[in-house]
């Protein structure tokens, strides 16, 4: 009987830990196969307090089983069986265990919490900000802004540092590192070194509104000849005046509509106003549409400029009815034609993470 239940304990818990890693989309969410010491360290831990948990458990259902079934009634008794009161060794023994526990768990976590806490030397930073519902990334030692996907360099060392420039967010890269608050006028930092190649998916994790659940991103994570070459073209870039009639009209309509909320290097300054919503400069370099929402194709793109707050309920951004389907497909190319040359961001499934 003993052994019936410690195969079906065993069995139990064998299935938990090898439950399959999470999914979202084509992205595999998986912390006990990591990409970074990040994760590994913080894998770690889970795996010794997994494993103090399934001692705790099997300890105390097998002496829960066995006394059940030692003293279960069995029509024989003659009287009441004799009685006594407490067990000084016992319970002397039930709390220094679990107290001793605790110690080991904490002095595990808190040498954990160091050895991520340094900044290696050479590091780079990044800062990000939380707006509903997307992200901002200023590069201060490069003097580049990009925003809703952060593209970095792999193998590097990197200080992001987190605030919120309306209400509290909560920045997470599931695969790549843990999860830090963005809190305004606060900066929290996350250290962190991306050691495999890739289109890694993150997501708000405190809730800030409407489309919190659509407040999403992507972290490219590249080979450094591409981030330099990115860097250098981001730098560089300046919009080209429009090649063709369409390209002018997308201009001239960007200009009227969008350019008083969205900056656009050469066409459109960053300033107060311009710095509250995402940056357009190379919009054609962009992988996803709407802060990591659908594939940034035309087809998105042209119904995102007709009623944006319809697809992403809550935006500050308005639905321009008034504009036809030749005035937005006009826009549509006139942001698409902006582009960093030759840099591609997207990556096949096997190399999302
Ligand atoms: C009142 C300010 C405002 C105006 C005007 C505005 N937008 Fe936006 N736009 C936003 C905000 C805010 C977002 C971010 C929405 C989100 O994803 O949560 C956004 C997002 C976008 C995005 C997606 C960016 C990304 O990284 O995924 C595109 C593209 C865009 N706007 C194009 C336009 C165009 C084209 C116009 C003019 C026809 C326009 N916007 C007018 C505020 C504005
Ligand atoms: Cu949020």
């Amino acid at each position: 009987m003993l052994q019936r239940i410690g195969v079906i304990t065993a069995l139990v818990l064998g299935l938990a830990l090898a439950a399959s890693p999470g999914q979202v989309g084509n992205h595999v969410l998986d912390i006990l196969n990591p990409s970074t010491s990040y994760n590994r360290e913080v894998g770690y831990l889970l795996r010794w307090v997994l494993a103090f948990a399934a001692v705790v458990f099997v300890v105390v259902t097998g002496l829960m089983t066995y006394v059940t079934l030692k003293f279960r009634r069995t029509g024989r008794e003659t009287g009441e069986p004799v009685q006594f009161h407490g067990n000084d060794r016992i319970e002397v023994l039930s709390i220094i265990i679990p107290t001793l526990i605790v110690f080991i768990i904490f002095g595990l976590t808190a040498q954990s919490m160091f050895k991520l806490d340094r900044i290696p030397p050479g590091a780079m930073t990044v800062e990000v900000k939380g707006w509903r519902y997307w992200w901002d990334y200023h590069y201060p030692e490069q003097g580049i802004r990009n925003s809703s996907e952060l593209i970095v360099p792999v193998g590097k060392p990197l200080v992001l540092e987190v605030t919120g420039g309306d209400v509290i967010h909560s920045y997470r890269i599931t695969s790549l590192v843990g999860t830090q608050d963005a809190i305004p006028g606060f900066t929290t930092r996350i250290i962190v070194t991306p050691e495999k190649v890739g289109d890694y998916y993150g997501q708000c994790v405190e809730l800030c509104g409407a489309s919190h659940a659509n407040m999403r991103f992507r972290v490219k994570v590249v080979p450094q000849e591409t981030f330099d070459r990115f860097v250098q073209e981001a730098k560089a870039y300046q919009a080209p005046p429009p090649s063709d009639p369409t390209l002018a009209k997308g201009e001239s309509l960007f200009k009227a509509n969008c350019a008083g909320c969205h900056a656009l290097k050469g066409v459109s300054p960053v300033n107060p106003a311009t710095l509250q919503n995402p940056d357009l400069t190379f919009f054609g370099n962009r992988t996803t549409l709407g802060s990591g929402m659908w594939p940034n194709t035309p087809q998105y793109l042209e119904a995102w400029i007709k009623d944006a707050p319809g697809l992403k309920p809550g935006i500050r951004m308005p639905a321009f009815p008034q504009l036809s389907s030749a005035d937005v497909k006009a826009i549509a190319d006139y942001l698409l034609s902006h582009k960093l040359e030759g840099l591609d961001f997207n990556f096949p499934e096997s190399q999302r993470y």
